[in-house]
């Protein structure tokens, strides 16, 4: 039976006004996160900073707008990670990007020993340049951080805590959903971590979104299939001519129809039913776990807009 919190059809736990409309499309927002929120809303107070992590195939798509308000007098560093399955040309765009945002950021892949270290460098900077900024007078260092880390469900937050701990102090998981509620992990005297659940934004501003998120698999695959990410993936690699899709499947040409391309994906794995029909949801699967794995090549959904829309 399926989980009552996964619900294609958006929201449980959240109020439906003229500002919150429910509309058609792909969602995901359980009673979990709409809980989530309401916790961080409390626990924002007592940290001295968030840390916003995002997923750096998707820069700004993996964002959540709806976190703005709650935020909105916090300092906050928003950490792009899994640089390492992003596309490098499109992360340089990106940067210049966010450059012109003036929201601190640092692109990075959390098992990177040096940008973590980076990452501690840049929240004590922020932290001590506000305090500095409100309260010049009475101002004296303090190495003491109490940091707060957010974001979209799988972006790899839990991650990002056990790195800075140097330990397994709170469990991942290669799928959305592991943290389901906040915990804090205290590192040493002088850092003391909260670990919350990903939070979906309650309403994805385009279709083509809810595609890339379950691609990137912050989205569940029992809330949208697993056909459409995948029929996705397919035609996005074959309109890139993608040399990755074509080794990784031994196929000669990109030069067919994607369902050309599926069958022949099924053909060669051996994902055949009875009478020699591919078994597509077997297929389906199996090209979004070798996407998720970064085997069909580095990706980076959407570009960079050129208002200024952090
Ligand atoms: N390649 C790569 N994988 C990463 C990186 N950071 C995290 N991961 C992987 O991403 C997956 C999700 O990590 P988690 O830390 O559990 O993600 P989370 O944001 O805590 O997820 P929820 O608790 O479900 O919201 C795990 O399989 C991690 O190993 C990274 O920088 N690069
Ligand atoms: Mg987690």
């Amino acid at each position: 039976m399926k989980n009552k919190t996964h619900n294609k059809t958006l929201v449980e736990d959240i109020e439906l006004t003229p500002d919150n409309p429910v509309k058609s499309g792909i969602n995901w927002y359980p009673g979990h996160m709409a809980r989530a929120i309401r916790e961080i809303k409390e626990k924002v107070k007592l940290v001295d900073i968030v840390l916003e992590i995002r997923d750096a195939r998707a820069p700004l798509a993996s964002g959540n707008k709806a976190m703005d308000e709650t935020l909105r007098q916090k300092s906050r560093l928003i950490l792009i990670n899994k640089v390492n399955l992003a596309d490098p040309h499109m992360i340089h765009l990106w940067e210049e990007w966010f450059k012109t945002q003036g929201e601190p950021y640092l692109f990075l892949d959390c098992f990177d020993k040096a940008s973590m270290k980076k990452v501690m460098t840049m929240a004590h900077q922020i932290v001590d340049q506000k305090r500095l900024a409100s309260n010049p007078e009475t101002y004296v260092y303090k190495a003491k951080l109490k940091m707060m880390i957010i974001g979209l469900p799988n972006t790899g937050k839990s991650t990002i805590i056990n790195q800075l701990a140097n330990r397994g102090a709170t469990k991942t998981a290669d799928r959305p959903g592991q943290t389901q509620v906040q915990q804090w992990i205290v590192i040493d005297k002088d850092l003391d971590l909260l670990d919350t659940p990903g939070v979906m934004p309650p309403l994805l501003a385009k279709e083509e979104h809810g595609l890339w998120l379950s691609a990137l698999h912050a989205i569940p695959d029992d809330i949208v299939g697993v056909e459409r990410p995948a029929l996705f993936l397919i035609e996005y690699f074959k309109n890139k001519n993608s040399k990755e899709l074509k080794d990784r499947y031994k196929l000669t040409t990109l030069d067919i129809t994607v369902e050309e391309i599926v069958e022949k994906i099924a053909v060669l794995r051996g994902c055949v039913r009875q009478k020699g029909l591919p078994d597509l949801e077997r297929v389906y699967k199996l090209i979004l776990l070798d996407f998720r794995k970064g085997e069909l090549g580095k990706v980076c959904f959407g570009i960079p807009p050129v208002d200024k829309d952090i």
